[in-house]
């Protein structure tokens, strides 16, 4: 103790003398740690978005490229006890991604064969801002016609990269601890069901949904220097609105951005620093903190039961961001959260050192297994019997959530037109009514959707969970299929802390994720599963769902003890419809432009001179975007006239960069790209141009890329 005081007051006034102030060290045990960030932006047009479920939510185009961010932890010791956490920014993690990044990984070879099941998390920020598409079950397949091979491969792909630039990095590091709260960082959106648990629990915390920020640090042994953070915090990312259709990774990914842009140049932080805003318990949050309001011209609040307005629908509810009269799709109210989020992280980063809890402990552990939750029978806590349920959806799952209403009434059996829909077309006489074991089960719920009873033509959605949980240290991460609200992530969280305790030297700290693995919708407590508001409805396996997950969690924590070595029994596999999966999603047929534009030509140019704030724009001729993701690439850049030459200064990575593609000719394949730049957000003056590169198809087939150039444009 006292050697390692007398190390610290050393290395401090060495530190002190070097000039840069580096930070006190995690002070820790050793463990080896990586980070890696890749690109994961599929097609962003003519794809449906995941998230709102709005048929009408199709891509047009790109803000900002969306990444996986991976942080591997591993014993100093033992290079079979590692773990893998992913964060993507995607709608959640799942399953049929989590199988193709699986199999990439064991293509890998023996460098990676200490990964499997057991310890790779594939977990989403839940995003409701990018393509969809790549969803293993049938039902959210439905509003983006099926399902689509390179949405899905961008996500496995940039995944493994990620993982191997993650791997790549390892090496001997501390990890330590922080927490922030985040100022009206999100608002309970389903009070109303909240309300209905035990009011001495409700009493035991300050408000109706969880404000703190938990912040990991990641820092190397060489130099001190830190190489990431990952942070949990609950709030839904659902800023940008069910009608934006320009891809990006929503206030989360949007923090991200900003935290890592702030720390490049920082002294304390090494150059490729991955900050990354992992989902918690978010499932009745909301980011539109400013409630919920009737866009009908009453300027009412939506009713606090039931979210409907006068007309007695949802229709006309909606969340009101922050920045909510900028009527800009949620762009300004997305930037104003992200700000809220990433300033929280960067409070918590600055109090690392003196206040951080250091991770100790000799030991990194994980396991997971399957588990099938049609008709389970287990014992409660109290030692009553329950049962959990197939996956079914209750009647309010077709109306949505403030945050969006749902446009498709399930009910009257019309959930997107059939002539616009064709995948619907082919399902929807496929559906059945529940059998009578499952509607005793479900109890309280109305069974609209029985998704756990629908097979044809394959699955329609997840009966088999991943069970899964991690720890490093004294830290245990909890891995959730289903977005989990405040208050069963509450009972979540310390159920597992008290069994974490028994085996334990130091307090556990409990952090939980959700969506991850597989997209199994909700998870209420039972309390509010009686109440079936959407939250409840979407709740799958029935009103014993959540203790279910604690019970399979809790009961399982022995394989996380510091002298485990053995694993649990995988379970039945979930099943893997990547080849069943049916598709309407039709490909790029051809590009065209009208004779004398080439591709790439220039139709609109920027005007010579712009203020400093002003939007700028050009127009280029253009090709489809799914010719050619450019992954790890750009659409479109900013150029800055350095002297004589030409530096790209803007890339599709920038939040204030926006690719915006458009049809002009469906017959003869003509489009046109938009670059448009706002200025006001982080631009400087200088002497600018813009760059548009695509890849044209031709009738046969070939694939042919080509660049545009804009004139120069003074900002001053
Ligand atoms: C997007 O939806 C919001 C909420 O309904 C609405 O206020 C806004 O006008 C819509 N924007 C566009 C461009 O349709
Ligand atoms: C690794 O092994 C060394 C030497 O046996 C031991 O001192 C150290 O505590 C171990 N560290 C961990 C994290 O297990
Ligand atoms: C899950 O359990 C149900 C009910 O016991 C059973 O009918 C079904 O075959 C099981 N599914 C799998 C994949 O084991
Ligand atoms: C979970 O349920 C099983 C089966 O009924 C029971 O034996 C066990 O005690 C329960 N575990 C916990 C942690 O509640
Ligand atoms: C019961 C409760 O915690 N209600 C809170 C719900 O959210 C609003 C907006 O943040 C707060 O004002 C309430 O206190």
């Amino acid at each position: 103790m006292l050697a390692s005081l007398l190390f610290l007051v050393l290395a401090a006034a060495v530190a002190a003398a070097a000039g840069p102030r580096i930070k006190t060290r995690a002070d820790g045990d050793k463990y080896l740690i990586g980070v890696g960030k890749a690109d994961i932006t599929g097609p962003v047009v003519e794809i449906g978005f995941a998230g709102y479920a709005d048929l009408a939510q199709k891509g047009t185009g790109l803000r900002q490229r969306l990444y996986s961010r991976a942080f591997i932890v591993g014993d100093i010791n033992n290079s079979d006890d590692r773990f893998v956490y992913l964060v993507l920014d995607v709608q959640s993690g799942d399953t049929a991604m989590r199988y193709g990044i699986l199999e990439a990984l064991e293509e890998l070879g023996d460098d990676y064969a200490m990964y499997g099941q057991h310890n790779v998390a594939v977990t989403g920020t839940h995003s409701h801002a990018g393509p969809g598409a790549w969803f293993n079950y049938l039902l959210p397949q439905i509003t983006t016609f099926g399902f689509d091979k390179q949405s899905y491969q961008a996500i496995v792909d940039g995944a493994i990269l990620s993982i191997q630039r993650a791997q790549e990095s390892l090496q001997e590091g501390y990890l330590d601890v922080a927490t922030a709260d985040v100022v009206n960082g999100a608002i309970n959106r389903s009070l109303f069901a909240y309300l209905n648990n035990p009011e001495d629990e409700r009493n035991r915390y300050a408000d109706s949904v969880d404000t703190k920020m938990t912040v990991m640090r990641f820092q190397r042994a060489s130099d001190n220097k830190d190489i990431g953070v990952l942070t949990w915090h609950a709030v839904h990312a659902t800023s940008m609105l069910g009608n934006n259709t320009h891809a990006a990774g929503d206030n989360k990914g949007l923090a991200s951005w900003m935290l890592e842009r702030d720390m490049s140049g920082n002294d304390n932080a090494a150059d490729d620093f991955v900050a990354a805003f992992s989902q918690a318990n978010h499932a009745d949050t909301s980011p539109n903190v400013l409630g919920a309001f009737c866009d009908d011209g009453s300027g009412m609040e939506c009713d606090f039961e039931r979210s409907t307005c006068a007309d007695g629908t949802v229709e006309a509810c909606h969340g009101r961001g922050p920045k909510f009269e900028a009527l800009d799709l949620g762009v300004s109210s997305c930037y104003e959260i992200a700000t809220r989020l990433a300033s929280a992280a960067k409070e918590a980063y600055d109090s690392f050192g003196p206040s951080s809890t250091p991770i100790v402990g000799s030991s990194v552990k994980s396991f997971h297994f399957f588990h099938n939750m049609s008709f389970w029978d287990f014992t409660l806590p109290d030692g009553k019997a329950a049962q959990t349920c197939p996956a079914a959806l209750g009647y309010s799952f077709a109306a949505g959530t403030s945050d969006w209403p749902g446009l498709f009434d399930f009910s009257q059996g019309d959930s997107g037109d059939p002539d616009a829909n064709p995948l619907w077309a082919v399902v929807k006489n496929l559906l059945r009514e529940p059998s009578p074991e499952q509607e005793a089960c479900q109890g309280e719920k109305p069974v609209l959707l029985d998704i756990g009873e629908m097979f044809t033509p394959y699955a329609w959605g997840p009966n088999i969970v991943d069970i899964q949980a991690f720890r490093v240290g004294q830290f245990v991460i909890v891995t959730s299929p289903s977005e989990v609200g405040t208050m069963a992530g509450r009972r979540w969280r310390e159920a597992v802390a008290a069994e974490a305790e028994q085996f334990l030297d130091e307090e556990p700290i409990v952090v939980l994720t959700s969506p991850a693995n597989t997209y199994a919708h909700y998870l209420t407590t039972p309390e509010e599963y009686d109440v079936q508001r959407y939250e409840g409805a979407s709740t799958l396996y029935g009103r014993h769902s959540l203790d279910a997950y604690i019970n399979l969690t809790v009961s399982n924590l022995q394989y996380l003890t510091p002298d485990a070595t053995e694993r649990p029994a995988p379970g039945p596999p979930a099943p893997d419809n990547r080849e069943r999966a049916l598709s309407f999603i039709t490909g790029v047929v051809t590009d065209g432009a009208p004779i004398g534009q080439a591709f790439g030509s220039v139709r609109s140019q920027p005007a010579s001179s712009y203020d400093l704030g002003d939007v700028v724009k050009a127009t280029f001729q253009g090709a489809n975007p799914r010719n050619n993701l450019r992954l790890e690439g750009t659409f479109v850049a900013v150029e800055r006239l350095d002297g004589d030459t030409w530096t790209q200064v803007r890339d599709d990575a920038d939040w204030f960069l926006v690719y915006t593609w458009r049809r002009t000719n469906f017959v003869l394949g003509y489009s046109e790209v938009d670059v448009t730049w706002e200025t006001g957000g982080n631009a400087e003056p200088g002497t600018y141009r813009f760059k548009y590169y695509g890849d044209a198809k031709s009738l046969l087939g070939k694939i042919t890329a080509f660049q545009g150039t804009s004139k120069s444009f003074e900002l001053s």
